[in-house]
């Protein structure tokens, strides 16, 4: 419990030492235990209020706020206003019934596709080694608590935490577990897609349970057996959260890796395919300590993974979506101190990664990377120290709410106007060819106005050579009668038969 006891002590106008005698230890840890309250025990804790003569209750409606979380404002706002404007005039004009076209147009379901995919906020993934303070480090960038934290055995369990705005409406609750093979795709191999989450008839067959907060207490301290191959995928936990940092970008804790070799662990492939996702990547290592031996090895992994935003835009600082972050910062390290084990870190990480990882990504991004700008990639965190949170925050803030959507936004504008510039063309198309049409259907229309007022004058002229023709017709006849009449008459005559009974007949009788 975070109680500021200091704070009630002093008001109270008690001494440390007779806090200490109550509570029979000494004067050294009463002021450790006032400068970190969150790791009284629960059973002290009790004692020391009853000792302050405050009333619990009372302690802990006032528990020292966490720090408020950070706030990136609504980068993604207006493109999804204008894409939800897309999206609608997509559905009110797909289908046209009345509108009987003889020629079909196209149905941009494709277009819709695409806009969907455009929703999508960017991936701020955490991992580190386990207990290494990733979730408490989700929970103050939240500003509340969310997750479960605490040493615990080790979990298998991802937890995506997504905007309650974006959760669907068949989602019964704010957290939901999913099974292993939610993940995996058709080979069976897994791949954190996203779209999959937008896929109704998948989630209702991985779905294993929905409800609230205390679901993930529940999953999250549940110890698998590693050697029990169905755990492979392991599990995730959907959680959907009203929490500013969301309405920027999606939260993902990442199981730790565990104290396994890596070569072994299953961890490693899960963070790998998790880094793939990631737009940008929190990296936790306890500053006392900071970067050990396995630290450099998953780091110089986990560099090669990561997106490379700089080559969408020229002004995307170097390396700026990776933050590799010296969690336990705690007051036990002097102030002068921390920034050398920074310096040192990040001088060995150079050294080390330079000819590997760094030039990797010096090819990939046609970018130089220095000292420097490996240097500026190092943070320091303590959720009590604001001081030592507060250029982790400045640095993150600006890239979700600036950074980051600027060049996703002129990305998404330019594929947009390109798509539209293409209908246009298309539609063009067509519209030329019914203008034509009706171009012509104009100019057959005069010609029928045309033959319509001449319809009379046509009937008389037809009538005239009607009877024109009636008339040379009649008058052929009678020729044809006496040009006849006159050849027959020739021909029926006694002598002319006679000669013809002549000529053609052998048998005189
Ligand atoms: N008071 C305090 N405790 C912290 C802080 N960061 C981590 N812890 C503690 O360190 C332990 C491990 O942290 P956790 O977030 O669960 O580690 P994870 O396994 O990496 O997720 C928990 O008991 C936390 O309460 C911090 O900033 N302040
Ligand atoms: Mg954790």
């Amino acid at each position: 419990m975070n109680i500021n006891f200091r704070r009630y002590r002093e008001q109270k106008g008690i001494s440390q030492e007779s806090v200490a005698s109550g509570l029979g230890i000494s004067v050294d840890q009463v002021k450790n235990y006032e400068q970190f309250p969150a790791q009284v025990p629960m059973g002290m804790a009790v004692k020391w209020l009853q000792i302050l003569g405050v009333d619990i209750a009372t302690a802990m409606s006032e528990e020292i706020p966490p720090l408020p979380g950070i706030e990136p404002g609504s980068p993604y706002a207006e493109l999804y206003r204008r894409l939800n404007l897309l999206n609608q005039y997509i559905d009110e004009n797909s289908f046209l019934p009345w509108l009987e076209l003889p020629t079909e147009l196209r149905i941009p379901n494709d277009l819709q596709e695409q806009i969907n995919q455009y929703y999508q906020k960017p991936n701020v993934v955490l991992t580190g080694a386990f207990d290494s303070g990733k979730s408490y480090l989700a929970n103050t960038l939240l500003g509340q608590k969310v997750l479960p934290t605490g040493y615990q055995p080790a979990t298998r369990v991802i937890t995506i935490v997504c905007h309650v705005e974006s959760r669907p409406e068949w989602f019964d609750g704010n957290v939901g577990i999913i099974d292993e093979k939610f993940w995996q795709d058709e080979n069976g191999k897994l791949n954190f897609d996203f779209l999959y989450l937008e896929n109704r008839e998948r989630c209702q067959k991985h779905f294993l349970q929905f409800g609230s907060f205390d679901l993930l207490e529940k999953y999250g301290v549940h110890q698998y057996d590693d050697s029990d191959d169905s755990n492979e995928g392991g599990h995730t936990a959907i959680v959907y959260v009203d929490a500013p940092l969301l309405k920027a970008c999606n939260l993902i804790d990442l199981p730790g890796y565990s104290d396994k070799q890596d070569e072994v662990s299953k961890d490693v492939e899960k963070a790998n395919s998790a880094t793939k996702i990631a737009n940008v990547l929190l990296y936790a290592s306890p500053a006392k300590g900071h970067i050990n031996g396995q630290d450099m090895v998953r780091l110089r992994n986990l560099l090669r993974l990561l997106p490379t935003p700089e080559n969408e835009c020229n002004d995307f600082p170097t390396l700026g979506n990776f933050f590799i972050v010296a969690t336990h910062a705690d007051p036990s390290i002097p102030d002068d101190e921390l920034p050398k084990i920074l310096n040192k870190a990040s001088a060995r990480l150079y050294k080390e990664l330079d000819e590997t990882a760094i030039e990797f990504r010096r090819k990939l991004t046609k970018r130089d990377i220095t000292k420097e700008d490996v240097q500026k990639r190092f943070f320091t965190f303590w959720s009590e120290k604001p001081d030592r949170c507060q250029r982790l925050f400045d640095d993150l803030t600006q890239l979700l709410c600036e950074t980051l959507p600027k060049p996703v936004i002129s990305r998404i504008d330019r594929e947009i106007n390109a798509v539209k510039k293409d209908k246009k063309q298309e539609y063009a198309n067509s519209i030329e060819q019914y203008q034509t049409t009706v171009a012509k259907i104009e100019e057959y229309r005069k010609e029928l106005d045309k033959a319509e007022k001449n319809e009379p004058e046509r009937q008389r002229e037809m009538r005239q050579k009607r009877s024109q023709v009636s008339k040379q017709i009649k008058e052929l006849e009678k020729d044809t009668r006496k040009s006849f009449q006159t050849y027959a008459e020739k021909k029926i005559d006694v002598e002319f038969i006679e000669q013809m009974i002549r000529q053609r007949y052998d048998k005189q009788k």
